[in-house]
């Protein structure tokens, strides 16, 4: 401490005192070691604080490397080489982008967001992503989309891809094949796993991942190992809500298995993160109070020598002042400017850099540059016990583009250098490219038997398997399961129960199959109890890390909270963006794992497809396997709730994700056949799909399977109920799905009856089936114009159907309107558009105009149309069937 330190004069104690009490802890840390001085702090801190003295909270720690240069150990590569091998992939990845857009130059690309996570990268590739083999199952890595350059142009060097398929990046339907843009399985399902382009989704997926290998571990699915979940994340990213929204989770499950490592180039798209504060020291301070181990990786090598000049502190307390603004603007400015701008502020500071040239401090090293302190720190966070690690890397964006970019605000958008520029960038990174052909841009990659391809090579075979790398690598699954779903087949005898029921009662049955009972992955949102799926928690335990450390309040009861280390539900809170994410591990753990998972997400209707439909999008992308439900769905099934719960938009939010099937079954015989019908596409066949399944809480008796209704029920359409009276003139097709279908089955008797319309009723169970059908059948008569044309199984069904047909649903027109003009006859929609009402099933079902009576109308209207009745016929209709046809209209109501 100097005499005229301003915190010690404050403080009103003089210097020397203030040094003897810093000389004592020496002392004690010294001969005693870091825990006795640790806990000297402690003990110190809770006696000012039971004296009243409460210390300034902070959860940050001074603005420096969090592992001092003694404690950094040994880099074990070779410095050089690894240089030399970062550097061709810098250059190729470069080269891509480049040479992309002068093809085209609308083709896009990021070139600076490698260009900052290359040495980030490297040293993980070679020194610690350990590939997927035969016998480990190696770490799982989540990389930053927008650095995919760099990741293909390791793969090249690594010769996994060829020249032409780097020449076409972002040009996927070259004939000869390209790359995608981004991290996308379903394009390069034998290259990447996870989609991770759409900002922070990954974060998110990546605890779920690591706590989903946990489960595995504690279920006895999988052996215990230490492998590792690593996610490569944007500063920026981490605004996204769902990047620190499950940050509590990773250190609440002590996933010491989870790694992050935020790429802190100080920079999103348009300008600084935060430009007027710190986001490395937000971001500390967010993860060191969620209970992370954080490791701050700010300063290379070189400034090594000025902090051990600087016995104060004075320098790094100013390099805790400055803003991230003034960070970035250090990166394009000159070594005056530096000298000025960070050390000019005090004569002692400066001091520390007198005899450092101006070159010397305009080219001082970001941390996240430095495979020293990488090494240290991904080595400090592979080894860390008890909680998850963060690595928060300070880099520079667009490190390397010189003027053309580094740092610039426009970096993230560059995608072209001129000549200069880009001989600069070859001069820099030693590429031995001559300036004859650097307008060419070639890629580079040195033979075979040089160093550098021998090195990569080896250290990559040192480290198992080529990452990243998808495979499959599950069983199938043997058998049929009939004798699961065999009962629900037969009805319920008159029994009422709902859809939900049905399937609570099938995942019971599910559960106890010696073949799938313990891939099954029941994962619900807090709403066990709504689906009445309490009576699992004690028949398979809820899944708990730790056990059940108390005795629960209901434990007398016959079904009480069991929480379990082998428990197999994962009861995931009120959380359906995590839900979803352990949903995508589960769905995937078929290739991350080779285990079959079969998870079946239930949720509230609501609150899935309308919520968080960009994580199933990226589950498709994932080509996950598994069953989501959507439960108390129908907007005028769920009474009571009203607006924000009354769900019929989710089939049409279901539609354009291209693997999902959709199904709105209306009895347990439907729900059974669909869901052993997807178990046997997904598990035996291989076929990467998944299921979205509507449940209601409606309970009525159901009916046994119609003899021959299998197929129909799963192409979307069959016909359940046959009118009886074959001799009438008046003839009606009544499509009804989901809970609508038994408004339709009134219909079909009040036509009867009061009209002497016979009807025949349909169930729809997918609109989705029966659109895609229809769309596939045109696409090929298109194209095969002299050929017989396929026929649209709609088609097919309704045939020579006689009549006018009415569709009622209790999800939006626009999905009956779908398939409409591939039914023979012209088509009567009846929907629920418009927003939700608290009140009865039957209050709401006259409000949006889709019960009984309005199906009777809109049957008698469309006899009108076709000059069948009279229009005084469908007039009285109203007032006998008690419709007020003032009614408001529930779309702007
Ligand atoms: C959900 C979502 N919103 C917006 C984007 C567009 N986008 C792509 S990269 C980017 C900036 C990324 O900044 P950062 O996370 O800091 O990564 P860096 O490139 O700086 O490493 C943005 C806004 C996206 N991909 N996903
Ligand atoms: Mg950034």
């Amino acid at each position: 401490m100097t005499d005229n330190h301003s915190d010690t004069r404050l403080l009103g104690i003089d210097a020397q005192e203030m040094q003897e009490w810093i000389e004592s802890f020496d002392a004690v840390l010294k001969d005693e070691g870091e825990e006795t001085a640790g806990l000297l702090l402690e003990r110190l801190r809770s006696r000012a604080q039971s004296l009243g003295v409460g210390p300034a909270f902070t959860a940050n720690t001074p603005y420096a490397n969090t592992i001092p240069p003694e404690k950094q150990g040994v880099f074990p590569g070779d410095q050089n080489i690894e240089r030399r091998i970062k550097s061709l992939i810098r250059w190729n990845a470069l080269a891509m982008v480049v040479r992309a857009n002068r093809v085209d130059h609308s083709i896009g690309g990021h070139i600076s967001t490698y260009a900052s996570a290359a040495t980030l990268f490297e040293v993980g590739f070679n020194h610690f992503f350990r590939g997927r083999t035969e016998h480990f199952e190696g770490d799982t890595v989540y990389f930053q989309g927008h650095a995919s350059p760099g990741v293909y142009a390791r793969a090249f060097l690594e010769g996994r891809l060829s020249a032409k398929q780097l020449e076409n990046f972002r040009r996927e339907l070259r004939p000869d094949g390209g790359l995608s843009s981004y991290p996308h399985p379903w394009l390069m399902p034998d290259f990447w796993e996870f989609p991770t382009v759409s900002m922070g989704l990954s974060p998110l997926m990546a605890i779920y991942q690591a706590r989903f290998n946990r489960y595995l571990e504690d279920r006895g699915l999988k052996p215990v190992t230490d492998s590792k979940v690593w996610a490569f994340i944007g500063d920026g990213e981490t605004d996204e809500p769902e990047s620190l929204g499950a940050i509590t989770l990773a250190s609440r499950e002590h996933l010491d298995n989870l790694i992050f490592v935020v790429n802190c180039n100080l920079q999103r798209l348009d300008g600084p993160v935060r430009g007027n504060g710190q986001i490395v020291q937000e971001l500390e301070a967010a993860f060191r109070g969620a209970g992370w181990n954080v490791i701050k990786v700010l300063w290379g090598t070189d400034w090594d020598l000025l902090f051990e000049r600087d016995s104060d502190g004075l320098l790094v307390k100013r390099l805790g002042e400055l803003v991230d603004g003034e960070y970035q603007r250090l990166v394009v400015e000159s070594g005056a400017y530096v000298r000025q701008l960070v050390f000019g502020t005090d004569p002692r500071i400066l001091k520390m850099v007198e005899d450092v040239p101006d070159e010397a401090l305009r080219t001082l090293r970001q941390g996240g540059h430095d495979p020293r302190k990488v090494y240290a720190a991904y080595k400090a966070a592979v080894e860390h016990k008890g909680s998850p690690t963060v690595i928060l890397a300070r880099t520079i964006k667009g490190y390397g583009l010189g003027e053309g970019g580094e740092g610039r605000n426009i970096t993230h958008q560059q995608k072209k250098l001129n000549e200069e520029e880009l001989r600069e960038f070859r001069s820099r990174f030693g590429i031995p490219i001559s300036d004859e052909q650097i307008a060419e841009m070639p890629f580079y990659r040195p033979p075979e038997d040089s160093h550098e391809i021998q090195y990569l090579r080896a250290r990559r075979q040192q480290l198992g398997n080529y990452v990243p790398s998808r495979r499959v690598r599950s069983q199938p699954i043997v058998a049929d399961h009939d004798e699961l779903f065999r009962e629900f087949l037969a009805g319920s005898e008159g029994r009422e129960v709902s859809t939900t029921m049905a399937f609570v009662a099938m995942l019971r049955h599910m559960l106890r199959d010696p073949e799938i009972g313990k891939l099954v992955v029941p994962i619900v949102p807090d709403e066990a109890r709504t689906f009445g799926m309490e009576s699992l928690f004690r028949q398979v335990g809820i899944y708990s890390s730790r056990g059940q450390l108390y005795e629960p309040v209901d434990v007398h009861t016959l079904l009480y909270y069991k929480e379990a280390k082998d428990g197999q539900i994962l009861e995931e809170g009120i959380t359906e963006a995590g839900s979803m994410a352990s949903f995508m591990a589960a769905g995937s753990a078929y290739a991350t794992h080779g285990i079959n998972t079969i998870p079946f997400f239930i949720y509230y209707s609501m609150f899935g497809l309308q919520r968080i439909s960009d994580f199933i999008w990226a589950a498709a992308d994932m080509r996950c396997r598994g069953f989501l439900l959507g439960g108390t769905s129908g907007r005028t099934t769920l009474a009571g709730e009203g607006l924000q719960h009354q769900d019929g938009n989710s089939h049409v939010l279901a539609l354009p994700i291209p693997t999902l099937r959709a199904y709105d079954p209306a009895f347990a015989y439907e729900v059974a056949v669909i869901i052993q019908d997807g178990i046997r596409k997904m598990y035996k066949d291989g076929e990467s799909i998944f299921y979205y399944i509507t449940l209601m809480n409606e309970p009525y008796a159901m009916p046994p399977m119609p003899p021959g209704a299998r197929d129909g029920i799963l192409k979307g359409l069959y016909k359940f109920r046959a009118s009886e009276n074959k001799k009438s003139k008046l003839r009606a097709q009544l499509f009804g799905s989901g809970a609508i279908l038994r408004e339709a089955l009134r219909a079909q008797e009040i036509l009867e009856e009061k009209y002497g319309v016979a009807a025949d009723v349909w169930s729809v169970t997918s609109y989705k089936a029966l659109y895609t059908d229809g769309i596939n059948a045109e696409r090929w008569n298109l194209l095969h114009p002299a050929e017989k044309p396929q026929i649209p199984y709609i088609s097919q069904c309704l045939g020579e159907a006689p009549g006018v047909l009415v569709a009622a649903t209790d999800y939006l027109k626009a999905l009956p309107n779908l398939i409409s003009r591939w039914a023979p006859q012209r088509f009567a929609s009846l929907g629920t558009d418009g927003f939700g009402r608290s009140d009865s099933r039957e209050a709401l079902r006259n409000f949006f105009e889709v019960d009984a009576r309005f199906i009777t109308l809109a049957t008698l209207r469309e006899l009108f149309r076709d000059g069948k009745i009279e229009s005084s016929v469908v007039e009285k209709a109203i007032k006998d069937l008690g419709i007020d046809a003032g009614k408001p209209n529930p779309l702007l109501t």
